[in-house]
C-alpha cells in the first residue's frame, strides 16, 4: 500500500503526483496541511513538515519506507516501480548525472525568481530584476533541450519534464495574472520552449493532475493571492 501525502496546490507535491502518474503507481492520495504541525504531520514527514511525502507500507525486508522531498520521489519511485510504466531517469551514469543536473536547475536559476517577482511590488525594481533572472534561467533551460524534442531530452517525458512542469504552469497562471508577464516568444529559444510547453500540456500529465480546468485556475489564482501582495509562506521561495 502506497499513499502520497499532498497539497492540491504544492507544485513540489504536483512533481511527486505527476511522476507517479506516469509510471502508473497506485497509492492513496491524502491531501494534507502541511503548515499545520502536527504531532503526526511531523512524524510522517520525518520532521521536514513539507509536502510531498510518499509513504510505502509493505510487508518484507527493504519494503516500507517514508521519502520526504519532490525529487527524491521520482529517483526513488523510478527505482522502486522499475519495469512498470516508463523511466524517469536514463540508465546511463552519464546520461543520469545530467538529467540529475537539470532537475535540479530550476530550484536554483528559476523558481526562487518566480517567487520573488510575484511577491515583488507590481512594477517594482526589484520586480524587474526577478523576472529578468528568471527569464535567464528559462532560457538557459530552453537552451539546453534537445534540438528536436518536444521533450526536454527528446521524444519521452522524463524526471526533467516532470520536475519543472507544474512551475512552467504557475509561470503562466499566476504571474500573468498578478504581473502581466509572459514568456517571450520570438526566437529560437523560446520557440523551444513554447513547443515543450505544449507537448507537456498535451501529454495529459498536468491536467490529470489539476482536476477541472477553469476552478483550478481559479482557485490557484485565489491561493496566490496573498504571494502577490508581498505575503504568503516563506518556506515556497526557498530552493527546491
Ligand atoms: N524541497 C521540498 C519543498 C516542498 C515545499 O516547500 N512544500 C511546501 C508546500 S508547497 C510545504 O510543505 N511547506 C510547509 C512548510 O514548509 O512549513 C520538495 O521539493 O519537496
Amino acid at each position: 500500500m502506497a499513499t502520497l501525502y499532498s497539497a492540491w496546490y504544492c507544485p513540489f507535491a504536483q512533481r511527486a503526483w505527476i511522476g507517479l502518474a506516469h509510471k502508473k503507481v497506485s497509492f492513496d492520495y491524502v491531501e494534507t496541511d502541511p503548515y499545520a504541525k502536527t504531532v503526526d504531520w511531523m512524524r510522517v514527514s520525518r520532521g521536514t513538515g513539507q509536502v510531498p511525502v510518499f509513504q510505502v507500507q509493505e510487508e518484507g525486508p527493504d519494503a516500507a519506507v517514508t521519502v520526504p522531498d519532490s525529487l527524491r520521489v521520482l529517483e526513488y519511485i523510478d527505482e522502486a516501480f522499475r519495469g512498470q510504466g516508463p523511466d524517469l531517469f536514463p540508465r546511463s551514469p552519464a546520461a543520469r548525472a545530467d538529467t540529475l543536473y537539470w532537475i535540479d536547475f530550476p530550484g536554483r536559476k528559476i523558481i526562487p525568481y518566480m517567487y520573488r517577482a510575484l511577491k515583488a511590488p507590481t512594477g517594482s525594481a526589484d520586480g524587474a530584476a526577478a523576472l529578468q533572472e528568471m527569464e535567464d534561467g528559462l532560457a538557459a533551460f530552453s537552451t539546453a533541450m534537445s534540438p528536436q524534442g518536444p521533450f526536454f531530452s527528446g521524444s519521452d517525458i522524463n524526471a526533467v519534464d516532470i520536475a519543472f512542469a507544474p512551475f512552467a504552469s504557475r509561470i503562466a497562471i499566476i504571474l500573468s495574472h498578478y504581473r502581466t508577464y509572459s514568456v517571450p516568444l520570438s526566437g529560437d529559444v523560446w520557440q523551444r520552449y513554447a513547443k515543450w510547453l505544449r507537448a507537456v500540456q498535451q501529454s495529459g500529465l498536468l491536467s490529470g493532475t489539476e482536476g477541472d480546468r477553469e476552478t483550478y485556475v481559479e482557485r490557484l489564482v485565489d491561493f496566490y493571492l496573498p504571494y502577490s501582495n508581498g505575503g504568503g509562506q516563506a518556506d515556497v521561495t526557498v530552493a527546491a
